[in-house]
């Protein structure tokens, strides 16, 4: 049902009423923001309950997302946009007197995410839904989401974010459908009669995990599928915990108070991970209670038993972190179900699909075997007979793979390695991008390529256009829309027709205005938000994702450095102005991505208050980022920062956000880059560096030499002594450990190697823009090819090569 702006306005006055106990003329910005989420919650729950009856009428094929990770930021501009009331809304806010963003920026963002990772997961359920494909979420609703930054006196300092402390309106709690997870405990076999063994378990630390639901809703489709988070309670038969006489009440106790815990905060560990037992309990956590649900529903949804629970459902696991879906799905089947080993194996096998994010050897999840006996002892069991059965299988039926055991077995050196597990236990091992894809097939999992080559396939990363340009772009999009209709919203290749524009110069004007108005409202942020007024028409150069050496910020702010010493040299020099934006947040055990965060703000410092310099250097550095920031940041960049050391950043998505707004891309041939190069070609992007083989070599030979690097380069010698000097610290000693870092850890990711080229890239991106006209021209080409990276594009191609899901077709 679609709202006319007059009864949307008559909704909205009773919503503030009765849930608000207010009119109009006294709301705050507060109180219209839950009234018109609780609108769009109605419009969608209809469609919701609808969605499922539909499915369920259908016997559908559903595939369940499992993600420790969902970083989907705010909700209402997208729930609204989805249900066609974005226009209507706003339309509606603005004339009772409201500023529209300040009622949508009520919401908290939901931060249940570090990065990347969990930014796809969100981004892949808004097009499953859009698509009309039968795929749900299932995650963990943190208490506490990725740590709130603050920057004082240059330092990152880390705030709880308790992003629930005012109620979220698009959750709906399922207490009726709560699970028990079972922890610890003892397993006993008993001998059936027939001589095989089953399993009980005694004395077992009880879990209950809650489900909230949350809708995602799809684009203009009447589809709405669901994203269910899981919260862990204390089940309530144990709060009688003084009941029990055995002794045991400290144990009991000590139970009670860490169940919370459980759902209690997401780790703020970007592709690294630390061994610790909560977070073990988590991952099983999550595991379990989805794999519970899904059997339950697919006994209330289909006709036949379980024996085809694997043609109704497929489960993609993001990342290792849900590896314990193997052995959990086998446990269940078996020692719930009945299944033998080899019925279960044959189901669990041809269900669950595995994505890689990384190669970073720091993300490689292992757990100490005796910390998985321990905590999961069952589980434990399972996965010791996967391990056997893998590793006899070898032995005796491909011989000739024999001396791989050592290196692919699933439990080796007292710990279980995860990856391990999730290649042996899916159908489907995929990489985010062809170079990634590659690395794993020739290089980081070549021994298991080997054995199972059928396995492996890529699946390049994508993201949503209808958030990152439609809805935070609007300018950009109505632009688009009336040079080639609105046929992009829903089929995003659609944008290519676009090139044709990049010789029009009506075109490219409007282009340029588009960019100049976004510059100046996050001019206006920035000046909010810092104090400090960037000239507009400098060149907005962008670098905003996590703190991490591969992703090189130190490269990009020597860079800053450099020009700024050029500067110094040659006050009088002729240079285009530049705004270097940096928005990261570092891990909070990070040591040397935090020296690099201080080290940003100590030039910025200077080189920002340097009068000398004037408008033409400024270096900004936002802090807090996430997802409602990069909305903001995003549509204003012209030159995107994506230079990471060759084979290290697995896809990247921001590239993709960035150049769909325009932005040219200065980048290695790493990740997602290449495939932007092949699309755009290399006169529409600005490429530089070592390639992945070259530095594949070198790390095969020890790397090369950075002090010969230091001695022969006048800049690069220069930048390191004002770092060791003290010249951008307030006391001697600041930046010493990224200098000794460099000169003495041979500088690992190849800072001072790439930095000549770097120079260089940027040299030609700064003459290129001098030129309005060409960089119009080569910022629309950027524009028409990024199409291929919506996350429609990457569906798709998950449901019919991985998946095999057609989109369901309406009721
Ligand atoms: C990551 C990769 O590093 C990125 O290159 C990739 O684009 C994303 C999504 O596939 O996955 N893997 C990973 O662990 N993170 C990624 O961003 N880290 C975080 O999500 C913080």
């Amino acid at each position: 049902m679609v709202l006319t702006t007059q009864s949307f306005e008559e909704q909205l006055t009773e919503k503030l009423r009765s849930l608000r106990g207010t009119g109009v003329e006294e709301a705050s910005e507060k109180d219209m923001y839950y009234a018109v989420a609780s609108i769009v919650q109605e419009q969608l729950s209809a469609s919701w309950q609808d969605t499922r009856k539909h499915y369920d009428k259908r016997e559908e094929r559903q595939m369940y997302y499992i993600s420790m990770e969902f970083l989907i930021g705010r909700l209402m501009e997208n729930n609204l946009q989805n249900c066609g009331l974005l226009d209507t809304c706003t339309t509606t806010l603005k004339k009772l007197g409201f500023e529209p963003e300040l009622v949508y920026g009520q919401e908290h963002d939901a931060g249940l995410g570090n990065g990347g990772l969990g930014r796809l997961a969100a981004c892949f359920l808004d097009s499953v839904a859009s698509l009309r494909y039968a795929g749900h979420g299932s995650g963990i609703r943190y208490r506490y989401g990725l740590f709130e930054q603050r920057i004082i006196h240059g330092n990152q300092v880390e705030l709880p974010d308790y992003w629930l402390k005012e109620e979220y309106p698009w959750e709906t709690r399922r207490a009726d459908e709560s699970l028990t997870i079972h922890f610890g405990g003892q397993v006993i076999p008993h001998k059936r009669s027939d001589g095989s063994l089953e399993f009980s378990y005694y004395d077992t630390d009880e879990v209950q995990a809650v489900p909230y639901d949350v809708p995602v809703a799809g684009y203009q489709n009447d589809v709405v599928n669901t994203l269910r988070l899981w919260s862990a309670e204390l089940a309530p038969e144990n709060t009688d915990i003084l009941a029990d006489a055995e002794g045991k009440y400290y144990h009991h106790l000590d139970h009670m108070h860490s169940v919370e815990q459980i759902s209690g905060f997401l780790y703020p560990d970007d592709s690294s991970y630390e061994g610790k037992e909560l977070r073990l309990k988590q991952q099983y956590f999550l595991v379990s209670a989805t794999i519970q649900n899904i059997i339950r529903d697919h006994k209330t949804r289909c006709t036949k038993s379980l024996k085809n629970m694997h043609e109704k459902t497929v489960i993609q696991i993001n990342d290792t972190h849900p590896s314990l879906a193997v052995p959990e799905l086998m446990r269940l089947l078996m020692d719930e179900e009945g299944f033998s080993w080899d019925d279960a194996w044959n189901i669990t096998t041809k269900t669950i699909a595995y994505t890689n994010h990384t190669t970073l050897s720091e993300a490689l999840e292992k757990w100490p075997v005796s910390m998985m006996e321990n905590l999961l002892p069952r589980i434990f069991m399972i996965i010791n007979e996967i391990n056997e059965r893998f590793c006899l299988g070898i032995y005796y039926d491909k011989p000739a793979f024999r001396d791989l055991i050592p290196r692919v077995a699933v439990i080796a050196d007292d710990q279980v390695h995860m990856a391990r597990l999730a290649i042996v236990g899916s159908f489907s091992i995929n990489g985010v991008a062809k170079l990634h894809t590659e690395i794993l097939k020739r290089s980081e999992m070549n021994d298991f390529y080997r054995i199972f080559p059928e396995k492996f396939n890529n699946k390049t990363n994508g993201i949503t256009h209808r958030r990152w340009l439609l809805q935070v772009n609007p300018g950009l999009s109505s632009l688009i829309t009336d040079a080639i209709g609105r046929g992009w919203v829903e089929q995003p290749s659609k944008l290519s027709t676009l090139v044709r524009y990049s010789n029009d110069s009506p075109f490219l004007d409007k282009i340029a205005d588009v960019k100049k108005e976004n510059k100046k409202a996050l001019a206006d942020l920035i000046r909010k938000r810092t104090g400090i007024t960037v000239n507009e028409n400098s060149i907005f150069d962008v670098q905003i994702k996590r703190l991490h050496e591969y992703k090189r910020q130190l490269m990009n702010i020597f860079h800053v450095i450099y020009l700024y010493n050029e500067l110094k040299d040659n006050p009088m020099m002729d240079m285009t102005p530049r705004t270097f934006i940096f928005a990261a947040k570092a891990a909070p055990g990070y040591y040397m991505a935090k020296e690099i965060i201080k080290l940003i703000h100590h030039v910025a410092s200077i080189v920002n208050n340097d009068a000398a310099v004037g408008d033409r250097l400024k270096v900004i550095f936002l802090e807090n980022y996430n997802v409602s920031l990069a909305e903001k940041i995003i549509p204003a960049a012209e030159l995107s920062e994506q230079i990471s050391t060759a084979s290290k950043e697995a896809s990247g998505t921001g590239n993709m956000k960035m150049m769909m707004n325009g932005a040219l891309t200065i980048g290695t041939m790493d990740g997602a880059n290449i495939e932007i190069n092949d699309f755009v070609g290399r006169d529409n992007i600005f490429i530089f560096g070592l390639s992945s083989e070259q530095v594949h070599d070198y790390y095969a030979n020890g790397g090369y030499n950075a002090k010969d690097m230091y001695h022969a380069d006048d800049r690069i010698r220069r930048i390191l002594d004002q770092l060791y000097g003290g010249e951008f610290g307030s006391q001697e000693i600041e930046f010493k450990d990224i200098f000794y870092n460099i000169m003495y850890n041979n500088d690992p990711y190849f800072v001072l190697k790439d930095f000549d080229s770097y120079i260089d890239a940027h040299e030609l991106a700064e003459s290129r823009y001098r030129n309005h006209r060409q960089w119009q021209q080569m910022s629309t080409i950027n524009i028409a090819h990024s199409g291929k990276f919506s996350s429609d594009r990457t569906i798709h191609e998950y449901a019919s090569e991985i998946w095999r899901l057609s989109p369901v077709p309406k009721a």
